[in-house]
Formats: C-alpha cells, structure tokens, sequence
C-alpha cells in the first residue's frame, strides 16, 4: 500500500507539549484517500531531527512526507511555501545547540520550494472552515531547518516523492499560559491536517487561487 509520511516535534522552549505531535500522532494508521498515513516524532534537536527523518524515510519509504511544527503565535494554519539553506537560532535547541548564521548543507542551493500544492491546502482548508494560509518564511530554527533537509534529501535521493511543511497553532492549553495569544484546539488542527494531507495526496499540482490563499 502507498505510505504518507508525517512527522511532528517533541516539545521545546520550555513547553510540555508541541501541538504537531499531539496531532500527528492521532493519524498513525489512518486511511487517507487510499494511502496509509505513519508518523514519527522529531526531536527539536539541529541535525539529529534530519537523522531521525532520513531514517524514517528510508525504511518506510514514502511517496508523500509532510512534517509539522508549532508556531506559537501565529492564528492560522501556515503552509509553507519555501525553506532556506540557514541555521539562525534565537533560543537554544534541545541539546542546548543554538547556530547562528550557519548553512544547513554547505554548498547547497539557497532555497527550496515545498513540492505540495500550498495553494490548493490553504483553499480546502478554508472551504472547511478553517484558518489558514500560506506562509512565505518557516523561520531559521528547527523547523526550517527539517523542511530544507527534507527538500534536499528527497531532490537528491527520491525525486518522486513530494514533500513540504505545516506549522500549526498553540493549542489552548499553552496559550493560556501567555500573554494575548492565539490558538486552535486539537480537534480542529486534527481535521486541518487530515484536510491538507488529503488535498496534497489528490493534487499533486497545485491550482491556482486569485487572491485569499496567503492571507
Ligand atoms: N517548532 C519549531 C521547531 C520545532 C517546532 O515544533 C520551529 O518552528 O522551528
């Protein structure tokens, strides 16, 4: 059976949850428009969470990978639309790593662009209530980081497979530990996954959406 990789993070920055892994971890085993959906936790560690993904991609050999992240702050649902070959950290990793400044893989192109259909995730997703948009910039830490090396691994090893990333919310129970933040139950980034992981496996172009899907 065809297999759809999904990864989620380990708790950071102080946190004892990570919204992506809470929800990802609810789709292992999942039927999902014919494909068998596994799922793997990352840790929030430079280098090692591309260890983990490049070993979870080799011996379960996907044909879709979609990894997750928490973007404490951010209301919607962000597709990403690129990663840059960057390691900018403003806290310290799990391991107490903090780079700055430094390339992913040295020598490597500038950017890469998630092979999924951003635009078309972003207007499903919408369509089924949910907010979201599509997103210019992962950031310079782990997330980043594991997207460009997700990118990278799949143009040099598997040029078929497609691959890109979602950061989602906090959930309530984190946000309510900060100041006037905002963010999404469980339930709801459970459905938003499931909706982009669907329309990613259905449509491998994307469309194309006049106005609304990066907002
Ligand atoms: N979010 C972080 C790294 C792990 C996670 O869930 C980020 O946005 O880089």
């Amino acid at each position: 059976m065809k297999t759809i990789l999904v990864t989620g993070f380990e708790p950071f920055d102080g946190e004892t949850i990570n919204p992506s892994w809470e929800a990802t971890k609810l789709l292992q085993g999942h039927q999902i428009a014919g494909a068998n959906v596994e799922v793997c936790q990352l840790p929030c560690i430079f280098d090692a969470a591309l260890e983990h993904l490049y070993a979870a991609i080799d011996q379960i050999q996907p044909e879709l990978v979609i990894s997750v992240g928490q973007s404490g702050g951010r209301a919607n649902i962000s597709v990403e639309r690129i990663a840059i070959n960057i390691n900018d950290a403003s806290i310290p990793d799990n391991a107490g790593k903090q780079p700055i400044d430094t390339p992913i893989i040295p020598g490597g192109p500038a950017a890469y662009f998630s092979s999924l259909p951003t635009k078309a995730m972003v207007n499903e997703l919408k369509k089924a209530g949910i907010p979201a948009s599509v997103s210019q910039t992962a950031g310079t830490f782990v997330c980043n980081h594991v997207m460009y090396g997700l990118l990278h691994y799949l143009a040099q090893k598997y040029p078929s497979v497609y691959g890109g990333f979602i950061h989602v919310p906090y959930l309530p129970e984190q946000a309510v530990k900060h100041s006037n933040m905002p963010s999404m139950t469980l339930e709801l980034i459970t459905i938003a996954l499931k909706t982009a992981i669907e329309t990613a496996w259905e449509n491998k172009a994307d469309i194309v959406v006049t106005g609304g899907a990066t907002h």
